[in-house]
């Protein structure tokens, strides 16, 4: 199967490569940031805006997760968070005239870059089946259809509702309760292709599946490890954190197949120190490891200390071992039995570097290992954190000052997301309590993730989707599947602020909602409103934009959903049972319980009618106008649903911030089976790399926010003007036959679940050799999600493995 490649924006042959940079961020920076938004916004309206990023009471950057370091004090935001803003707080406009002009043929010519490049989304509209332009819609028509088609299901379950993470806690929250209103789990959201695996294997062994450490926890740690992340590009401010460790004497060790240019040294732009004196060296050790070898890591660390323990003792935290953990004894052995050999096999680093890595652990203090993508896209994902985790509890390095887990977030709201709800596999408790408060029974059957949501739409399983906000089409695995699942669908509904490729490869029918975002102020109810989020250290706090809107008449993201729960649930959905607003406790409770919850799939012959009915006896009650105008009365039902949001309204008042609970970094505690933190024996995995193959990771450059690309530069690395290069070790370009220059075709290879080899290629590619271990390769994604098997995911997590694609390079027909 093959995808070809938008034609209309591309040409490879004007890419220029430079020697990749040492140093990240410094003065350069900050003015490509200010160029970039002078471009989008102008002058005036630039400096406003930046001024108000992660201020007390400003808008929480839309950029990453990283928590603010002093809390509002002085204007924090980097190169990348400026380019995040200026991409939403630009003036260029989409409208109806825009869509009038082109033709849909036209725009999936275009690639994500000229798509988004066109402005922000300003009316609903919708395109009719065998249309071959949108038109406008009023936002009354758009949403009626919208409930009617949910409401005419056959089942719940044939409904699919993705969020990206950036959705505000408030419409999070809402968002949630109007999919399990209408009796359906199905909550897909971008961690299931991010942090999923950190999630399972945290919660597995540590009891929760966040973090467990503070922006102190970072200034005073001994020890950081950073694996699998590029932090100079994807959250630049923690370089900052990093630096104030450093210079507090702190050790950092940079794991990482790629030598990226801000974990080798930063210039911090805020401090005259930073931009005189050419900045802080930051790692310490550069650990330029194989993809997929950080499991054989962690093992290789745990072996030399437990070697070391044996020898001359002293090295294990027996005290916290004994009467907070189980597991010691099989990990122990486990990493006993596995040889050095295959360490050094799985890693490509030589025995006495993995031990001398061993010796920096076994000499910290407090120890911290931070990690992103890097460690979380590959098949064996999960069994390599639980790896980490093991490593961190032999010395007790979980739950005191410098120390522990800290999974570092994407998006800047996709921890709060999840706190707030949008999960396929949702707790009893947590819909017990949804229960209670709304009065009506919430399924209990767990929804689809990512990939199955994909699997049912391919299969003809699900017949409606709605997006609040991503770019399902062009994040997602194996786009060629993709885009066909998507066709099959009856109707598309996307909830956007910037245009995208999820609106024009569509179902038959497709709607798109445009929305507001950070920046915008969002005036309802007479009075301008704050949203809330959490960073990706479980602190929530306030954001409000004060940008006037890109047009007037534009819904937020909570009166969008509010509206449709009022169409679908209120006394105006005009249902049987429902004229009177009211539910009685017997019928609500029919549809509760393990079994009963989606049975109708059985009854398959219901008709649309009886549905509907069906979603209306067992509907949410609450005022839904009421809450459309003031969010404030969201958060009390936060507060009343989920733990450790007391005192919400007032704690995040003043730009004030609310820390959520974390039982292993505040007490120790540990929501296991046991009540105690797990060590686990796994085997050791690692890809191998077929002859005559490369292994290739699909990254982000550093001019891209996930599928939004800002620009054609990957300054860091030296890349100027192009983006579909692969970077190769310059020892296989050689072996393979090919030149420095040469555009080749990426093709993958696969070997289905019945045997059969699958191919997926991805066209013209220009060789770049780069500094990555033999047999590794990297390459931009999205234009690489062409190539990522839907079928190939993380064991336990699901998550699709972009971090390694088995691929050959080919020559492409002359
Ligand atoms: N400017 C900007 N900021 C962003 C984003 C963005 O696109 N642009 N995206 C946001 C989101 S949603 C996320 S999830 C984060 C992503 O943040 P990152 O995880 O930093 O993003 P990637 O570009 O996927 O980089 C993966 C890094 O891991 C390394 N790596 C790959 N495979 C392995 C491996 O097997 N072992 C080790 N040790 N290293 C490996 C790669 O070389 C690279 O340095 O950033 C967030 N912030
Ligand atoms: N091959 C490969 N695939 C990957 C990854 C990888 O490393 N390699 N990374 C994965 C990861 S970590 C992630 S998180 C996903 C990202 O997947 P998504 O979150 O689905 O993708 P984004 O590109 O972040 O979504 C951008 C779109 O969001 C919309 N948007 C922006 N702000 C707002 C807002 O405030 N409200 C609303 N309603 N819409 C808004 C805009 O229309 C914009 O076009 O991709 C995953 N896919
Ligand atoms: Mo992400």
């Amino acid at each position: 199967m093959a995808t070809r490649p938008p034609t209309a924006d591309i040409d490879e042959s004007r890419v220029r490569v430079t020697a990749p940079k040492k140093v990240a961020v410094g003065v350069p920076a900050v003015l490509h940031a200010l160029q970039i938004a002078n471009e989008q916004m102008g002058v005036a309206r630039s400096i406003r805006t930046l001024m108000q990023v992660n201020q007390k009471d400003g808008f929480d950057c839309p950029g990453c997760a990283w928590p603010e370091e002093e809390r509002r004090h002085v204007a924090e935001f980097c190169e990348n968070g400026a380019k995040a803003v200026a991409e939403e707080a630009t003036l260029r406009r989409v409208g109806p005239e825009f869509f009038a002009r082109h033709a849909l043929d036209e725009l999936r010519a275009h690639d994500d870059w000229w798509l988004g490049q066109q402005g922000r989304l300003t009316h609903p509209m919708v395109l009719e089946e065998g249309a071959t332009h949108y038109r406008p819609i009023s936002w009354d028509d758009a949403l009626r259809e919208i409930a009617e088609a949910l409401r005419g299901l056959d089942e719940p379950d044939d409904a699919i509702f993705y969020t990206s993470g950036r959705t505000s806690n408030e419409a999070a929250f809402l968002y949630q309760l109007l999919v399990r209103g209408l009796g359906t789990n199905n909550l897909p959201d971008c961690s299931n292709m991010c942090h999923e695996s950190s999630g399972s294997a945290l919660t597995e062994t540590i009891g929760i599946g966040k973090g467990t450490v503070s922006i102190e926890d970072i200034h005073r740690a001994d020890l950081l490890i950073v694996a699998g992340q590029n932090p100079g590009t994807n959250h630049p401010r923690m370089l900052s954190a990093l630096e104030k460790a450093k210079q507090r004497g702190a050790t950092i060790v940079a794991v990482n197949p790629l030598p990226e240019a801000g974990l080798l040294r930063f210039e911090n732009p805020q401090t005259p120190r930073g931009v005189i004196l050419g900045g802080t060296p930051l790692a310490d050790e550069f650990v330029q490891i194989r993809l997929g070898g950080d499991q054989a890591l962690f093992q290789a660390i745990g072996k030399h200390l437990l070697e070391v323990e044996e020898r001359s003792g002293g090295v294990v935290d027996r005290a916290f071992v004994e009467a907070r953990t189980t597991g010691f004894e099989a990990y122990a052995a486990a990493v006993r039995d596995v040889a050095w050999a295959d360490l050094v096999a799985a890693t490509g680093i030589a025995e006495d570097e993995l031990r001398r890595i061993g010796e920096l652990v076994l000499g910290s203090e407090s120890t911290i290992v931070c990690w992103a993508m890097g460690l979380t896209q590959h098949r064996h994902s999960v069994p390599m954190l639980r790896d980490v985790v093991n490593v961190l509890l032999l010395q007790g390095n979980i739950g005191r000052p410098g120390a522990g887990v800290c999974p570092v977030r994407g998006h800047s709201n996709v921890q709060g997301d999840r706190t707030v709800g949008i999960y396929e596999k949702p707790s009893e408790a947590f819909l017990a309590a949804l229960d209670r408060e709304f009065s009506f029974t919430a399924p209990r059957r767990h929804g689809h993730d990512t990939v199955e949501a994909i699997r049912a739409m391919r299969d003809g399983r699900a017949r409606v989707f709605l997006a609040m906000g991503g770019n399902f089409v062009s994040a997602t695995p194996d786009t060629g599947v993709v885009e066909e699942a998507m066709a099959r669908l009856d109707l598309t509904v996307q909830i956007s602020t910037k245009l995208n490729r999820s609106h024009v490869v569509t179902g038959r029918r497709a709607i798109i909602l445009p929305t507001l975002g950070r920046t915008d102020r969002d005036r309802r109810g007479g009075k301008d409103q704050r949203v809330s989020v959490e960073d990706s250290m479980g602190a929530v706090h306030s954001s409000r934009g004060r940008l006037a809107p890109p047009a007037d008449d534009l819904l937020s993201e909570v009166a969008i959903v509010a509206r449709l729960c009022a169409l679908l649930f209120g006394p105006e959905a005009g249902l049987p049972g429902r004229r009177d607003g009211a539910t009685d406790a017997g019928s609500a409770g029919e549809r509760g319980g393990e079994t009963d919850a989606g049975a109708s799939g059985e009854s398959s012959g219901e008709s649309g009618a009886e549905a509907a009915a069906s979603v209306a006896r067992n509907a949410p009650r609450a005022d839904w106008a009421a809450l459309e105008g003031d969010y404030a009365l969201i958060r009390g039902h936060i507060q009343r649903v989920i733990p450790g949001f007391d005192d919400y309204e007032r704690r995040i008042d003043k730009g004030g911030t609310l820390f959520l609970p974390n039982g292993p970094r505040d007490a120790r505690e540990f929501a296991t089976s046991d009540g105690r933190a797990q060590f686990t024996a796994n085997p050791l995995e690692y890809p191998a790399i077929p002859e005559g193959r490369l292994i290739l990771q699909t990254l982000r450059s550093h001019d891209q926010y996930n599928t939004t690309i800002y620009g054609k530069d990957d300054r860091y690395r030296g890349i100027h003007g192009g983006r579909r290069v692969v970077l190769v070790n310059p020892d296989d370009v050689r072996a393979a036959g090919f030149a420095e220059g040469e555009v080749v075709d990426l093709v993958s290879e696969w070997t289905a679940a019945d045997g059969t080899l699958e191919e997926r290629r991805a066209e013209a590619f220009r060789i770049v050799p780069y500094s990555t271990p033999r047999g590794n390769a990297a390459a931009y994604y999205p234009e690489t999600n062409v190539l990522v098997p839907l079928d190939s995911t993380a064991a336990v997590s699901g998550t699709p493995t972009s971090k390694s694609v088995v691929v050959r390079l080919e020559r492409r027909p002359a």
